[in-house]
């Protein structure tokens, strides 16, 4: 190790032991917030959005997933030439201490089938899992609200018509 890199951890040491009762209250991985927005029809797929708190160590989540839907997908709106289209997600990073939040105009849960009796519940089941410990598995109930109006954002636009067959590079697609 190079003495400037020791130097910097030693530098890192005293400001952990500076600030140690904080250290002892480091906030662990956690989804913290989140619901889903029903499609404007039975038929339209649901958006959820949600936060996810980082914890000690960097992570990635990598997929989300409901017994109660009949399919889950991670997307992302990115605008190219001018024009706002979704990509599929594989995977999205939680920076340690960090935050990775899915929302309106960015990267979103889509959901197809929801159980009705899920959406009477008014609250969906789901699962977050990441890389870290073998696929940590954090569960959430996402609460459901119902169809926006038609500025509802990813929930108005039509996502069987979004192009994602354009996108060259997308390696993980999800097999439809
Ligand atoms: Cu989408």
């Amino acid at each position: 190790m190079k003495p400037f890199a020791i130097a910097a951890l030693a530098a890192t040491a005293l400001t952990l032991t500076a600030c140690g009762e904080k250290l002892g209250a480091a906030k662990p991985l956690n989804v913290v917030s989140g619901h889903i927005v029903m499609g404007a029809t039975p038929d339209r797929p649901a958006v959820g959005y949600f936060r996810v708190q980082g914890g000690p160590q960097s992570v990635e989540l990598v997929a989300v997933t409901a017994d109660l839907a009949q399919r889950v997908e991670m997307h992302e709106s990115v605008r190219e030439n001018g024009m706002m289209t979704m990509k599929p997600l594989a995977r999205a990073a939680v920076p340690a201490k960090g935050e990775l939040v899915f929302k309106q105009g960015g990267k979103h849960l889509m959901i197809w089938g929801i159980n009705g009796a899920a959406v009477r519940a008014g609250k969906l089941p789901m699962a977050f899992v990441f890389t870290n410990n073998n696929n940590e598995r954090i569960l959430f109930d996402m609460v459901i609200k119902p169809a926006e109006g038609a500025a509802g954002g990813e929930a108005a636009m039509d996502h069987d018509a979004m192009g994602h067959g354009e996108d060259k590079a997308a390696p993980d697609a999800a097999p439809k």
